[in-house]
């Protein structure tokens, strides 16, 4: 289901410049007791940005994922880039949540960033159900105008890999709209809000529990506190 989308999502990324560097063995290639599931994961070095990550679960009919979060340059206030999709084949549900993940919940930074993200709201209303978030709370990182979509996979009126290119374009694109009087975020109340980012997702992310029955839950520590999202123990 999303080996196409991870292909443009690879293709776009280089190019923008990224190329793809080393992942610690150990989450590189991982397989679950059963063997019957893989997670893989890489690590692109993209111009602008600090991080860039990108995970693929492959345990066929019953779980895909695609999982990716980039995170700008500690000078580059924008939006972290946040993607997880999942796909649940038996049960014919599809997961998908597509988001600039803003820093700050403030009119003035929604403004100046996230103009693109609004015009996809018209055309993509199956992506825009009212539905509330139950595990995370939808104004810690996420912006009024998420891509969230939980349902019935197969009969959306766009295809997934159709939203996900316009999504990256957009994000590519990010405006930087001129707001009267706009004052910019440090750079280091932008570390302070990204490792903030990291915690909190380390905290409540749905991947832990999935992660810890498919591969342990010593694996499932790690790969959650040092590759999803290392950040999680700094102290600010
Ligand atoms: C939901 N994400 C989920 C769920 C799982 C994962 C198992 C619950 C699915 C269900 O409702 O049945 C899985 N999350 C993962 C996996 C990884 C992960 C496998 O990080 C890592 C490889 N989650 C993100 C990012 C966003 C995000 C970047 O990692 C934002 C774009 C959002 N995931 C997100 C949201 C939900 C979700 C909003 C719905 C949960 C809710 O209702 O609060």
């Amino acid at each position: 289901m999303f080996n196409q989308i991870l292909e443009e999502l690879n293709s776009s990324i280089v190019s923008h410049g990224g190329h793809k560097v080393n992942v610690e063995k150990r989450f590189q290639e991982y397989f679950s007791k059963k063997k019957d599931t893989v997670i893989r994961s890489f690590l692109w070095d993209v111009p602008g940005f600090r991080r860039w990550r990108v995970t693929r679960m492959d345990g066929g009919e019953k779980l895909q994922v695609l999982n990716s979060v980039a995170y700008p340059n500690y000078s580059n206030e924008q939006p972290i880039l946040g993607i997880d999709l999942l796909w649940f084949e038996k049960k014919g549900k599809l997961v998908a949540v597509l988001d600039f993940q803003p820093l700050i919940q403030n009119d003035n930074y929604f403004r100046r960033y996230f103009e693109g993200l609004k015009t996809l709201k018209k055309n993509y209303p199956d992506f825009y159900s009212n539905k509330e978030m139950n595990l995370y709370d939808s104004k810690k990182y996420f912006s009024p105008w998420v891509l969230f979509y939980v349902g019935e996979g197969n009969n959306l009126k766009h295809s997934l890999r159709e939203v996900f290119i316009d999504f990256l374009d957009k994000y590519w694109l990010i405006h930087k709209d001129p707001v009267q009087n706009y004052q910019k975020l440090s750079p280091k109340k932008i570390k302070e809000l990204h490792i903030s980012y990291d915690a909190y997702n380390a905290e409540v992310d749905p991947a832990h529990g999935l992660f810890k029955s498919y591969f342990g839950k010593e694996w499932a520590d790690d790969f959650v506190q040092e590759f999803l999202f290392p950040n999680c123990n700094n102290r600010i």
